[in-house]
């Protein structure tokens, strides 16, 4: 997708601090952290919502999970940490294009905002 802020950053076009890719996802840190470790989990295929998604993408959502939990592990949230996806504008969705936020290093609270 031509203007899509996170197909800009799979392709370079937009700067990131990168921790990860391989062919299917794409990770790195967030700009706006609200954990001492956040990065976001990306897949390099454009979907817009997790309304979106297709029977068929069942593997690269499991695969974006699995690559959450290996690089939370890898950065020290091995205690704990949370995964977080925004569906649309009521579910505090900014940008359109699937994403699992990761967190971790502190003592997370339940219920979050
Ligand atoms: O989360 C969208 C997230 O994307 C939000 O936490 C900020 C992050 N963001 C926005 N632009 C960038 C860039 N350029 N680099 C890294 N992180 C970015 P949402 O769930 O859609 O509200």
């Amino acid at each position: 997708m031509d203007d899509c802020l996170f197909c800009k950053i799979i392709r370079g076009d937009i700067p990131s601090k990168r921790i990860y890719e391989d062919d299917r996802v794409y990770a790195f840190y967030d700009i706006d952290p609200k954990a001492p470790v956040h990065f976001l989990v990306i897949p390099k295929k454009h979907i817009a919502t997790l309304n979106d998604l297709a029977e068929s993408d069942e593997a690269l959502t499991g695969h974006m999970l699995f690559t959450a939990q290996r690089i939370a592990n890898s950065l020290g949230c091995e205690q704990g940490f949370r995964v977080v996806m925004n569906c649309n504008d009521m579910g505090g969705q900014t940008v359109y294009h699937i994403h699992m936020h990761v967190l971790g290093q502190r003592q997370l609270d339940w219920p979050p905002g």
